[in-house]
C-alpha cells in the first residue's frame, strides 16, 4: 500500500490517582471514622480525525504523548479530580498500526470528527474509607491508583490520489518517473532490478500535484530481498487512482511479461498502458503489443512514449493529472520526492554500483548511511557503508589500488551534491556481511517491509 507519511509515536494514558488515608476530625470524638476519598481516574489517550491536516509531519517532531494523571483523593471522602484526556489530532485517512512485525491495523480514521478512546486512563485507587469493615474500623489501607497503559504505535496516512507504476525490471519506470517530475529522484541503470523499494516522485502539472509511485520491477523472487521487492511493487501500486503498466516495447514479449499482465489484469484500479522506449522499438511490434494488451486490460488510454527523449511524456502527464481527483496539495511545492535526503544519497551511491560494477556484484550490495553532518560552512559530510556478501566482491568494489571505489565515490558525491544543492564530502566504507539480506533494520532503512 502507498502512504504519504508515517511516524512512530509513544502514547501513555494517565495513571489513576492514589486513594487517600484520612480520618474524620470532630469535636469530642477522639477517633473519627476513615474518610479518605478515592483517587481520580487518569486521562485517556484519544485520537480525533480533523479536517485541515494533511500530513503527519508534526509527529516527526513531537513523538511522545502522555495524558494527565488522576489527582489523589482527599479527606471528607473527596474523590480526586480525573486527569484530562489527551486528544491527539490526526488527518482524515490516518491509520494506527501496532509496532509489531505485521504492523497490525488497530484503528482507521475515515471520517472527519471520528474519535477513538485508544488508551484508557488508570482508575483511581480506593481511599481508606472504602476499606472500613466491622472488624477494622480505622483502616490505613488505600489503593495506589492503577497505572495508565503505554505503547508505541505507528501512524500512517494513506495517500488520497496517486498513480502507481508497475512493470518488469528495466521497463523504464524510474526513468519515466524522473521525466514526469522533471528532475532525477529515482535511480536508473541498464541492469534489471535497480529499484528496490517504492519511492514517490512528485510532479506538478498546472494546478495539480501529481504523485507517482515508482516500484521495483516484478520478477520471480528467490532471495528474501527479492520477495520484499516484489511485495513492495504490488503493494506500492495498491489503491492507486491509476495503475500505470509500463512495458518495454523494444524487448521481446515473453512469459515474464505475461505474469505481470496477469497480475495487472486481476486488479480493479483503472489502468493506463504505457509502451515505453518507442525510440528504439520496432513499429510493427509496437502496434501488435498495443492491440493485444488493449483487448486484455481494457486500459483507459494507451500512450507510446520514450522516457529518455521525452516523446509523449507531456501528453501522459497531462492525462494523469486530469485523472486525479482535485484536492489540496499534499506536499510543499518544492518537494520532489517522499524519500529523505539520506535515502536518496544512499540510492545515488547504489546507482554507481549498478553503473560501474559488472555481473552479480550490485545485486549483492546494499548502501547504508553511517553518519550525516550538515556543517555550518554549508557543506555536508556523509559516511556511507557499502555492504557486500563476499570477500571476493570486496576486491571488485575496491579495485586496483582503490581506483574503483574512488571512482564510485566521486560520481556519487557529484550526484548527491547536485541533489542537495550543497558541497558534499563523501566517505565510503566497504564491509563484508554475508547475511545483510537477513538484517531487518536494513530493510527498514531501505523502506522495505520484511517479507517471509
Ligand atoms: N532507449 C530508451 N531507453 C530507455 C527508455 N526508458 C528507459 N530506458 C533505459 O532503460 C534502462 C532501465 O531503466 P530504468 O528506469 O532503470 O528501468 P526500471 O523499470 O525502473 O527498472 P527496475 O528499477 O530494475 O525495475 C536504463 O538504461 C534506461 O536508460 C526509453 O524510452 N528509451
Ligand atoms: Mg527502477
Amino acid at each position: 500500500m502507498h502512504f504519504l507519511d508515517q511516524a512512530k509515536i509513544f502514547i501513555r494514558s494517565g495513571a489513576g490517582g492514589a486513594g487517600a488515608v484520612a480520618f474524620r476530625r470532630e469535636k469530642f470524638v477522639e477517633y473519627g471514622g476513615p474518610d479518605g476519598g478515592n483517587g481520580g481516574k487518569g486521562g485517556d489517550i484519544v485520537f480525533e480525525a480533523v479536517a485541515g491536516l494533511n500530513t503527519l509531519i508534526d509527529f516527526r517532531y513531537t513523538q511522545h504523548f502522555r495524558a494527565a494523571r488522576g489527582k489523589g483523593g482527599s479527606g471528607s471522602n473527596m474523590t480526586g479530580a480525573g486527569g484530562d484526556d489527551l486528544v491527539v489530532q490526526v488527518p482524515v485517512g490516518t491509520q494506527i498500526l501496532a509496532d509489531d512485525e505485521d504492523r497490525t491495523l488497530l484503528a482507521d480514521f475515515t471520517t472527519e470528527g471520528q474519535t477513538i478512546h485508544f488508551l484508557r486512563g488508570g482508575d483511581g485507587g480506593r481511599g481508606n474509607a472504602s476499606y472500613k469493615t466491622s472488624t477494622n474500623r480505622a483502616p490505613r489501607q488505600h489503593g495506589p491508583g492503577w497505572p495508565g497503559e503505554e505503547r508505541y504505535v505507528w501512524l500512517r496516512l494513506k495517500l488520497l490520489a496517486d498513480c502507481g507504476l508497475l512493470g518488469l525490471p528495466n521497463a523504464g519506470k524510474s526513468t519515466l518517473v524522473n521525466a514526469l517530475v522533471g528532475q532525477k529522484v529515482a535511480i536508473v541503470s541498464p541492469k534489471a532490478q535497480t529499484t528496490r523499494a517504492r519511492l514517490m516522485g512528485i510532479a506538478i502539472e498546472e494546478q495539480a500535484q501529481l504523485l507517482l509511485v515508482d516500484t521495483p520491477g516484478i520478477f520471480a523472487p528467490r532471495r528474501r530481498l527479492d520477495r520484499a521487492m516484489v511485495k513492495a511493487a504490488w503493494e506500492g501500486a495498491e489503491d492507486a487512482d491509476r495503475l500505470v503498466l509500463v512495458i518495454d516495447a523494444a524487448a521481446k514479449v515473453g512469459p515474464r511479461v505475461e505474469q505481470v499482465i496477469e497480475g495487472v489484469e486481476a486488479r480493479s484500479e483503472p489502468k493506463i498502458l504505457v509502451l515505453n522506449k518507442v525510440d528504439i522499438a520496432d513499429k510493427g511490434q509496437l502496434l501488435t503489443i498495443a492491440q493485444r494488451l488493449a483487448e486484455r486490460l481494457k486500459p483507459e488510454q494507451i500512450f507510446m512514449i520514450s522516457s529518455t527523449t521525452g516523446d509523449g511524456v507531456e501528453d501522459l502527464k497531462a492525462h494523469l493529472a486530469a485523472a486525479m481527483p482535485t484536492g489540496p496539495w499534499q506536499f510543499p511545492d518544492d518537494q520532489l520526492t517522499d524519500a529523505t535526503d539520506r535515502m536518496v544519497a544512499a540510492e545515488l551511491t547504489r546507482e554507481q554500483l549498478y553503473l560501474q560494477l559488472h555481473a552479480e556484484v550490485p545485486y549483492s550490495a546494499a548502501v547504508e548511511t553511517e553518519k550525516w553532518e550538515d556543517r555550518k560552512d554549508g557543506s555536508t559530510v556523509i559516511h556511507q557503508q557499502i555492504l557486500i556478501e563476499r570477500d571476493s566482491q570486496k576486491a571488485i568494489v575496491v579495485g586496483k589500488g582503490g581506483a574503483r571505489l574512488k571512482a564510485i565515490g566521486q560520481a556519487s558525491r557529484e550526484a548527491i551534491a547536485e541533489h542537495l544543492g550543497r558541497k558534499v564530502h563523501l566517505f565510503l566504507h566497504v564491509k563484508v556481511n554475508p547475511k545483510w539480506d537477513e538484517d531487518r533494520g536494513l530493510y527498514e532503512d531501505i523502506g522495505l517491509d520484511w517479507a517471509d
